[in-house]
């Protein structure tokens, strides 16, 4: 059992926002199959289909995506969320997004009564014109948007930050001036794949955001960074697929670790990471609190 913003977690391991968040059920089904904790997708203030196919492309080191926020909108997905919230057993966070402050309250509002037990500000998706990455580069919204959340609302506010940044710290340190809660690091890095024998781009965005394993030292660093500057918890995402990345995680500072990418090799993939975490603990007569940040003791 771990504690994060208050939150009981029955293991350290999250459902990352944008894998199986849609319906109630498949929130549901990841609970049952021993995630901690589930995030949705991230949802907004109007119904968007998303960029055209292909929106998603395995490149075998990782998922290029540029899925462009398909969402049904607060009003359409208020129900879901609140089946989600009485049929897992495990905390359901929001994740959320909007163009300026105004349209995350909005969002946060219509949500209010669902019942997420914290929501997740997405100020960073790395394609959405006007919405992501735009704003998670601008320390001032990012903690404009954080203040005005945490305002109107009593459950833990987590914002997700952008790599795509010079500085993370800087806006992982305005999230935390705005009464953020936790930081979540990190979402996808911007990038590009091109087809060699048409020339095209693969994705119908042409360009979009990379995760899974070759992103993990890129978010190691991140989270690594934010744990030294910040006194709030970093919950650490990109690239994990087994313990062993967790616990790595872990000792850059997470106190808790979001799993997208590798849901696509297996939903078990929770208990088999919570359980690794868990022998790994035992056998060296460790708690979690022991390896959390480990490495910056190490000097
Ligand atoms: O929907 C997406 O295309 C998307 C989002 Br909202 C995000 O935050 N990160 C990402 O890689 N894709």
């Amino acid at each position: 059992m771990i504690e994060i913003t208050g939150l009981k977690l029955r293991n350290p391991t999250i459902l990352a926002a944008g894998i199986m968040g849609t319906t109630a059920a498949s929130l549901v089904r990841v609970a049952k199959e021993g995630a901690g904790a589930v995030v949705t997708k991230s949802i907004g203030p109007q119904p968007k289909e998303g960029h055209k196919n292909p929106s998603m492309v395995n490149l075998g080191y990782g998922f290029l995506n540029a899925m462009g926020l398909p969402n049904p909108s607060y009003p359409d997905f208020s129900a879901e969320l609140e089946t989600a919230g009485a049929k897992a057993d495990v905390p359901v966070i929001a994740s959320i997004f909007g163009g300026n402050s105004d349209e995350f309250v909005q969002v946060a509002e219509g949500l209010a009564d669902a019942g997420a037990d914290a929501f997740e500000l997405n100020v960073s998706c790395p394609h959405a014109q006007g919405y992501g990455a735009s704003i998670g580069c601008d320390a001032c919204a990012v903690e404009e948007i954080t203040a005005s959340v945490s305002d109107m609302t009593d459950i833990p506010v987590w914002v997700k930050l952008t790599p795509n940044v010079t500085d993370i710290v800087s806006i992982g340190e305005a999230a935390q001036r705005g009464g953020a809660d936790a930081i979540v690091a990190i979402n996808t890095v911007r990038g590009m794949a091109i087809d060699i024998h048409s020339g095209y781009p693969l994705l119908g965005n042409r360009f979009g955001g990379l995760s899974g394993s070759a992103v993990k030292p890129v978010a190691v660093k991140c989270v690594y960074d934010l744990y030294e500057a910040l006194d709030i918890p970093v919950i650490g995402v990109g690239g994990i697929s087994c313990w062993e990345d967790a616990v790595e995680m872990m000792m850059a500072g997470a106190s808790a670790v979001q799993i997208g990418s590798a849901v696509y090799d297996g939903v078990d993939v929770f208990r088999s990471i919570a359980d690794g975490i868990d022998s790994f603990l035992a056998d060296r007569d460790l708690s979690f609190d022991d390896i959390i940040g480990l490495a910056h003791r190490r000097i």
